[in-house]
C-alpha cells in the first residue's frame, strides 16, 4: 500500500505502549528531525492529541474523528480496497469526482471521501443530504469483469457490507430495503447510489456511492428528511469513529466481492436476504411508469425483486422505489 510520510508517523505514534523518540522517528521515516517535527505540530492542527515526554520521545493518545487518509488506513486490512484514498474537505459529489479517477485509470479499489458534499446526489437526480463531519460520503471504484446488467447486484452486495460492517462498529442490527436503503427501526440511515462506466458488453468501472449518517444529530436534519431518517449515533446513544466504520465496510466489502467473484451473486443473495427488511411484507411499489401494491416475495438470482399483486400475477421489479407501510 503506498503511504506518506505522515500516514507512516501515525502509524508509528498509533502504538500506546511505547513512545518513539525523535531520533528514532526521523531515522525510521528517513526526514530530518525538523520535518519529524513539523508533521507533528500538522498533526495536533488536525487534532490529534500527541503527547510529548522527555527523554522518551512522542505518542498519539487521543484520535480526532476524522476522515483523512492515515486514519482510514491505519490497521486497515484489505489488499486492493482503500489503498489510493482520495480526500477532499468538500466537495460537490464524491461521484462526480470518483468518475473522474475512474476515466484517468484509477486503480480498482481507490476511494473517493469527503467531509462534506454540497450536491450529494441520489438516485433519479435526487439530493443527498450530506452535512459537515458528520457522516460518511464516499465512493468505491471497481473494475468487476461482468456485463452491465449485473451491475446492480454490486448495490445488494454493498448494501450487506455496510450492515455488515454497521454491526462490527455500533452492534445495531440495521436492515435493507430494496434496492438501496438501509434502515434502522424503520429510518433511513443509509443511501446507495451505483452508476457505471461501460460500453455495452462490458463494464470499465462500477462507482458505489454510499452515504451513512453516522454523528448527526436530528435536529441536523431539513424538516422533510428529519422524520424518514436516522443516524447510528441516534440509534446506537454513542459517537461513532467514522474513519474505523470506512474500514470496517471496506474490509468486509472486499471479502464479499472476491466471494461475488468467484462464486456468483447466489452466496451474497443468501446474506442479503438474511438482512432484507421488505421481504414476505406488503409493500408498494412506485416505478416511472407507475403504482404497483402487492407482497414481496424475494429477489431473483439476478438481484431483480419479485413482487405478487393481489391477482396473483409476479411482476419483476428492475428499480423502484419501495415503501413498506407500517404495520398497525
Ligand atoms: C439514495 O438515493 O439513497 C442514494 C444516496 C447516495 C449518497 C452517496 S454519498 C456519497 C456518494 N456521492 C453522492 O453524491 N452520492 C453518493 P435515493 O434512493 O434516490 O434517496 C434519496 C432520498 O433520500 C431523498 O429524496 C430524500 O428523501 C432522502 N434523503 C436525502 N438525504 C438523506 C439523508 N442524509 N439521510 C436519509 N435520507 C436522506
Amino acid at each position: 500500500m503506498a503511504t506518506t510520510t505522515r500516514e507512516r508517523l501515525i502509524s508509528l505514534l498509533s502504538d500506546t505502549n511505547e513512545y518513539k523518540s525523535g531520533q528514532k522517528l526521523s531515522e525510521v521515516l528517513g526526514c530530518s528531525r525538523t520535518a519529524v517535527w513539523k508533521h507533528i505540530e500538522e498533526l495536533r492542527k488536525e487534532g490529534y492529541i500527541v503527547e510529548a515526554v522527555q527523554k522518551k520521545g512522542y505518542r498519539i493518545t487521543t484520535r480526532p474523528n476524522n476522515l483523512i487518509p492515515g486514519e482510514i488506513k491505519h490497521q486497515l486490512d484489505t489488499k486492493k480496497l482503500g489503498h489510493e484514498i482520495h480526500y477532499e474537505e468538500s466537495v460537490a459529489s464524491t461521484q462526480e469526482i470518483a468518475h473522474q479517477h475512474a476515466l484517468k485509470g484509477a486503480p480498482e479499489g481507490s476511494i473517493v471521501i469527503a467531509d462534506e458534499q454540497t450536491s450529494g446526489r441520489g438516485r433519479l437526480g435526487r439530493a443527498w443530504h450530506s452535512p459537515k463531519r458528520s457522516g460518511v460520503w464516499m465512493s468505491v471504484i471497481l473494475r468487476p469483469n461482468i456485463p452491465p446488467q449485473k451491475a446492480p447486484q454490486l448495490t445488494l452486495l454493498a448494501a450487506v457490507s455496510v450492515v455488515q460492517g454497521i454491526e462490527e462498529v455500533t452492534g445495531v442490527d440495521a436492515q435493507i430495503k430494496w434496492p438501496n436503503d438501509i434502515l434502522i427501526d424503520g429510518k433511513k440511515v443509509v443511501g446507495i447510489l451505483t452508476e457505471l462506466q461501460a460500453e455495452a458488453d462490458r463494464v470499465n468501472s462500477v462507482i458505489i456511492g454510499i452515504g451513512i449518517n453516522v454523528n448527526t444529530p436530528i435536529e441536523a436534519f431539513p424538516d422533510d428528511i428529519a422524520t424518514i431518517a436516522t443516524s447510528l449515533k441516534i440509534a446506537s446513544g454513542k459517537e461513532v469513529e467514522r474513519a474505523y466504520l470506512v474500514r470496517a465496510i471496506l474490509e468486509k466489502m472486499e471479502k464479499l466481492y472476491h466471494l461475488y467473484l468467484d462464486h456468483g451473486f447466489a452466496p451474497i443473495k443468501l446474506l442479503w436476504e438474511g438482512s432484507a427488511a421488505s421481504l414476505g411484507k406488503r409493500v408498494r411499489v412506485r416505478t416511472i411508469t407507475g403504482e404497483l401494491y402487492g407482497n414481496a416475495q424475494g429477489i431473483t438470482e439476478e438481484g431483480v425483486l419479485l413482487v405478487e399483486d393481489d391477482e396473483g400475477t409476479i411482476h419483476r421489479v428492475y428499480s423502484a422505489d419501495i415503501d413498506i407501510p407500517r404495520e398497525s
